[in-house]
């Protein structure tokens, strides 16, 4: 007989508010999300404390969360099924976070990539929250013991030193924390600037032509794939040296669900004019359902007040119960 009793997994995985979502967080992440939301306990969320890290207006914060957190829910991530939650609700991650820095080797966190790269590009502000942020994630995943970890491939480094912070506490106090899994789809993983195809396709790119955004009005979409960076061959292969091709291709192959190679006989003899539209084509009829739900949702003010009120109950009293662990273990006073 089938159990029906049996645990399921656990997958958690949050967005910054840093942003309109691009292609690349909905090829990268969001699809993956949806597709492991009916099979799974999945808890998903706006990340509105990581997005701190860079200074933004407060009713531009306030706006893009609301937003990023509708489209969470146009994605069919079914809130009275799944927990869909904004992290600024849930206090415990702050809370969790600062006991995880004291947890944490300076040394291991000086050799995230993403801190190096972000104090670069914003050299006039290299605050303490830029270089502590992925133990803020650490502290998302951990409080809710997820198994599975939904990310694109730049994540990966962060993803391990979750792990590492779990190991290392859970081997002073016991099995307190569950050590998590990423999860990385083999497709959209890393989705490439249209304009630089060495660098990740990011939402806080100053050159809007590099990305796709999911508010992109179809014309728009075409534009920019009509004018991606691509190279001089005017043949569409998978190969070296043919970083912007190889990124359509693979945009191309997400939405489609054809192979390199099949993508390769389609295009044989023809050029990079065809491929482009047929690339925007493809990219127009992935989003359109997701765009049109996003629309119907934001309208919806109060329908998004409900499910984010009702997310942060769930999430906080998951929460709750891993930080009265964590304080116990570590020896706060609890009466
Ligand atoms: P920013 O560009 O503002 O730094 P971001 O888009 O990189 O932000 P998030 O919004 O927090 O960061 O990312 C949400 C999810 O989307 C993460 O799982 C991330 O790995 C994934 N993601 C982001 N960019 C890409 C990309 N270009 N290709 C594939 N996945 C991506
Ligand atoms: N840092 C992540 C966003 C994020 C996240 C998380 C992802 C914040 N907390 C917890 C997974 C799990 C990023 O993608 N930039």
């Amino acid at each position: 007989m089938e159990n029906t009793n049996e645990k399921k997994n656990v997958v958690l995985s949050l967005v910054q508010a840093s942003g309109t979502p691009t292609l690349g967080n909905y090829l990268g992440a969001f699809k993956n999300w949806h597709n492991m939301a009916a099979e799974n306990d999945c808890i998903f969320g706006v990340a509105d404390l990581h997005a701190i890290t860079v200074r933004s207006e407060p009713q531009d914060l306030r706006r893009r969360s609301i937003e990023m957190y509708a489209m969470l829910l146009a994605l069919g991530l079914d809130p009275e099924k799944n927990i869909v939650f904004l992290q600024s609700h849930v206090t415990d991650h702050a809370l969790l976070a600062w006991v995880l820095n004291c947890y944490t080797a300076f040394g291991e966190a000086s050799r995230m990539t993403q801190f190096k790269d972000k104090s670069q590009r914003h050299a006039d502000n290299v605050n303490v929250g830029l270089f502590t942020y992925p133990i803020l994630m650490a502290a998302d995943i951990l409080l809710y013991g997820a198994d599975k970890v939904p990310v694109g491939d730049d994540q990966k480094q962060h993803l391990e030193l979750a792990r590492d912070i779990a190991e290392r506490f859970n081997g002073i106090y016991g099995d307190v924390f569950k050590i998590p899994e990423p999860y990385i789809g083999k497709k959209g993983a890393r989705i490439l600037s249209l304009q630089e195809p060495e660098k990740k396709m990011s939402k806080s790119d100053p050159n809007v032509k590099s990305f796709i955004s999911l508010a992109d009005e179809p014309n728009v979409i075409a534009k920019k794939i009509k004018s991606a960076v691509t190279d001089s061959e005017a043949r569409v292969y998978y190969g070296e040296n043919k970083a912007g091709i190889n990124n359509l291709m693979n945009i191309y192959s997400c939405c489609t669900g054809l192979d390199f190679d099949a993508i390769e006989k389609q295009f044989e003899g023809k050029g990079y004019g065809d491929f482009k539209s047929a690339v925007a084509e493809a990219v127009v009829e992935e989003l359109r359902p997701v765009q049109e739900e996003y629309k119907r949702i934001l309208s919806d003010k109060a329908y998004i007040e409900k499910c984010a009120k009702e997310g942060a109950e769930k999430a906080s009293y998951l929460a709750h119960k891993t930080m009265r662990k964590v304080m116990k273990k570590v020896g706060f006073y609890q009466g």
